[in-house]
């Protein structure tokens, strides 16, 4: 029994301290997931922008529909930098996204609320809401980028 409580105690720690990584087969699958996640957000947060800045008409519909991509695609790529991804490469990832975890997390936890707000906006169905939220959203990403992402 005793020995029953221990494992239950070390199997709770092992799945609290990596949640990331136990859901790759590989160190590349995790890496390759983060930057694929991030790719496709960008391409849905890119149309959001092209409209924002007047490259592309404003279509209200297609606005919540790149929100809606954004807001569900933003909480995704964080489970790709687990413990043990800082050595896969190619990556423009740096160390210190292993180093300062809780700034990073406060980062991405920061994007995922930006693009809810993105989303919230966009469903005003009003360009300047549009174009405030989308403005808030980059400048996240952006610092995120500045402190985390190789040139
Ligand atoms: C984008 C995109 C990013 C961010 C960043 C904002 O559209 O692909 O990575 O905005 O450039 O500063």
């Amino acid at each position: 029994m005793k020995l029953i409580a221990s494992l239950a105690v070390v199997g709770t720690a092992f799945a609290m301290a990596s949640p990331a990584l136990a859901q790759f087969a590989k160190p590349e699958d995790a890496v390759k997931y983060r930057q694929s996640a991030l790719f496709v957000m960008a391409q849905h947060f890119g149309r959001i922008g092209a409209m924002a800045s007047g490259r592309a008409p404003y279509d209200a519909k297609a606005a919540i529909v790149n929100a809606e991509l954004v807001a569900m695609i933003s909480k995704l790529p964080w489970a790709g930098f687990g413990p043990g991804t800082d050595k896969v490469t190619p990556t423009r990832a740096k160390p210190e996204i292993w180093t300062e975890s809780a700034k990073f997390k406060e980062g991405h936890e920061k994007l995922v609320t930006e693009a809810e707000k993105l989303l919230t906006a966009a469903k005003t169905n009003n360009l300047d809401n549009l174009k405030v939220a989308f403005g808030a959203m980059a400048n996240t990403c952006k610092g995120c980028h500045d402190s985390f992402r190789k040139e």
